[in-house]
């Protein structure tokens, strides 16, 4: 009906990627309200009907499933209530309160997404099982579907925290973006916080030592500031210390001299890179890109401790999202390991703002070739095929 021929309208659109100086320049120059809002009146429909028609494409099967259902519904419904303000006045202040409001509340609805998504994901496996083709698309899903998130969830927060009536938080901050995050800080604040959890979960956690590098200025001992939103950078820290923590005490059982962990943080000319070490016996090599799929964190249930407090680290969702969020301003996470011994940690981060751009994933018909191409069959030798005659 209406809906789809708006949705198709929207997805005919890229989405705009903002960069982290343009969101800094909007937020700071006496913000301006009706700009934003007639920014986002655009923007978000043409970043949630670029996500919703990806959703569309996904198995039949993976798309009846009930919680899958449900998030598909949640898009639906909040894709309508932002069109509603297709045609409405700028300048009516009234209208522009609504609209804000509105935000959070489809802030609100989208909060469970990720867990949902999951259960999803467990309800087909459980029902029908997941092949490899299927698992191969369902991690690229996941990935543009929750980097689609991430940014979406950034332009709201962007709005409702400059323009929402919970006044000036933190007058430093430009709604949830850190001009002069120190980067110090949000390691230690990280590492304290993963290390409570360990200690209640083990009854003991790793040490850590950190050293920073400033290459810009060698001689001064000027703190690594630089301009970055600090929950992104604190998700990202607090995932990795939990799971180089658990690596560690689990692979030192016997010992009560745990091997510190250890932290570099380095600001070059482009980057800020973050290295974290642990002496926790590593991963082979045949296991190291399974740390980053959801398939393989969906199947075990993560441990929990007696009291029902959270998992340490039950390789959740959190390594894959947090790599998400580490690209989402194009800076990365690497995971290097040497099996019996540790495991390094990568995350990169851009230094200027006028570099750091949004990551979005566009829907095109290269997208939509991924969810159609039948059956990806290899063209490298696989062990055992040696007799195979066949080239099917
Ligand atoms: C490990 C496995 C892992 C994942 C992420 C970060 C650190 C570590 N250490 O052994």
């Amino acid at each position: 009906q209406q809906f789809r021929q708006y949705l198709d309208h929207y997805s005919q659109f890229n989405p705009s990627p903002l960069s982290m100086k343009q969101f800094i320049d909007f937020g700071s120059q006496n913000a301006c309200e009706r700009t934003s809002f007639e920014f986002l009146r655009k923007e978000l429909p043409v970043r949630l009907a670029n996500i919703m028609k990806e959703i569309n494409l996904l198995p039949d099967n993976l798309l009846q499933m009930p919680s899958v259902a449900m998030v598909q519904s949640w898009y639906q419904l909040s894709f309508k209530e932002i069109l509603t303000y297709e045609n409405a006045d700028p300048d009516d202040n009234e209208m522009l309160e609504n609209f804000t409001e509105r935000l959070v509340k489809i802030r609100n609805r989208h909060t469970n997404v990720v867990e949902t998504m999951a259960q999803g994901v467990i309800e087909l496996k459980d029902s029908h099982g997941i092949d490899s083709n299927t698992e191969t698309r369902i991690q690229y899903f996941l990935d543009r579907f929750y980097m689609s998130r991430i940014s979406i969830r950034m332009l709201i927060n962007q709005h409702t925290l400059l323009f929402g009536s919970q006044l000036a938080q933190n007058n430093r901050h430009i709604g949830c973006i850190d001009p002069n995050c120190a980067v110090l800080d949000v390691v230690k604040d990280s590492y304290e916080n993963a290390k409570f959890l360990c200690d209640q979960y083990y009854l003991n956690a790793p040490e850590v030592e950190i050293k920073t590098h400033n290459a810009t200025v060698p001689d001064q001992k000027e703190d690594i500031r630089m301009v970055y939103v600090p929950s992104h950078l604190y998700h990202i820290l607090f995932e990795l210390f939990k799971n180089a923590m658990r690596a560690v005490v689990e692979y030192h059982p016997e010992d009560m001299e745990l091997p510190k962990l250890n932290v570099g943080i380095t600001k070059g000319d482009e980057d800020v890179t973050i290295k974290m070490s642990d002496q926790g016996g590593g991963i082979p090599r045949s296991k190291s890109d399974l740390l980053f799929h959801y398939m393989y964190s969906t199947a075990p249930q993560p441990m929990r401790s007696e009291n029902g407090s959270a998992p340490l680290a039950g390789y959740g969702y959190g390594l894959p999202l947090s790599r998400l969020y580490a690209r989402y301003f194009h800076g990365d996470l690497i995971l290097s390991s040497v099996e019996g011994f540790g495991t390094d940690a990568f995350i990169y981060l851009k230094l200027f703002p006028s570099e750091a751009n949004e990551l979005l994933p566009v829907y095109n018909t290269t997208a939509s070739r991924m969810y159609h191409t039948d059956t990806l069959i290899s063209d490298w030798s696989s062990p055992g095929a040696g007799t195979n005659m066949s080239r099917s």
